[in-house]
């Protein structure tokens, strides 16, 4: 009876001690495991910090999640699409803005392109980047090409809304060339930031593709174009500190086919 009291005891400790090293085993899993998933959610939060929206066109077709459409004005032709624009077969998506404008109405500009359906928040610090391609216009007379940060939502024409910042090249007679315009709307008043020296300098100078970076440091704000430095403040001024950001094209009236190219948009706080 003592002795089967004894291996009973026994018994149990082994069961113990079993249970025990069980129970550490599948402790020290557990904490290897709950690193791993923590360094997997530090991983992706800091992903989403650094690059809140990143649009390189790469799906082939304008996402309709992302942008809307914006016109406003009588083309012949208005077409705003995602292009490929690499003549090799390789792939370069795009967002292509293309219009002709031959016979349409004299007293109006036309204007179209689209609007992200996301708005910008760039109360802390924020660079909102993206490329433009100018297109080696033969002839780019009065031809825009601009990016507005504006915290209105319009399927029409940007430039009409009460508030903004534009960041624009518009070629320059006879065609070949483009300035840089960058300007700021506030309460229904413009406000030219940068103009390139115009009126006084015509000329303007030769573009075609260019990364474009706007970069927002609490109330500093700096524009760098391929990397230089093209208009610096510490004072912006803005009166909104969320935006939706619009890539926009408008033509004058009686020019053939023109078109220009937006792509690698980016959003990411710095
Ligand atoms: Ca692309």
């Amino acid at each position: 009876m003592r002795a089967y009291k004894i291996m009973n005891t026994e018994v149990v400790k082994k069961t113990l001690y079993l249970f025990c090293l069980i129970l550490i085993v599948f402790v020290a899993i557990l904490t290897v495991n709950l690193v791993k998933i923590e360094e997997k959610a530090s991983s992706t939060i800091s992903i989403t910090n650094s690059a809140i929206f990143n649009e390189n066109f790469s799906e082939g077709t304008l996402n309709p999640k992302l942008w809307q459409i914006t016109r406003e004005g009588d083309f012949k032709e208005s077409t705003i699409d995602v292009y490929d624009a690499d003549p090799t077969e390789n792939v370069d998506y795009r967002l292509r803005l293309r219009a002709n404008t031959i016979g349409t109405r004299a007293d109006t500009v036309k204007f179209h392109g689209v609007q992200s359906l996301y708005s910008v928040d760039f109360s802390e610090g924020k660079e909102i980047s993206f490329d433009l391609d100018w297109n080696n216009q033969s002839n780019g007379c009065y031809l825009t090409a601009s990016v507005y940060l504006c915290p209105t939502a319009t399927n029409g024409n940007p430039r009409e809304e009460k508030d903004w910042l534009k960041f624009e090249y518009v070629g320059v007679p006879p065609g070949r060339n483009a300035r840089c315009v960058i300007a700021a709307k506030s309460e229904g008043k413009v406000k030219y930031l940068y103009t390139e020296g115009w009126p006084e300098q015509k000329s303007g100078r030769h573009i075609a593709y260019l990364r474009i970076r706007i970069i927002f440091d609490g109330e500093n704000l700096k524009i760098i174009e391929n990397g230089t430095e093209r208009y610096s403040t510490q004072s912006h001024g803005l009166e909104f500190s969320s935006a939706y950001l619009y890539l926009q094209m408008s033509s004058h009236s009686n020019y053939p086919t023109r078109e220009i190219y937006f792509d690698n948009v980016v959003v990411a706080a710095c």
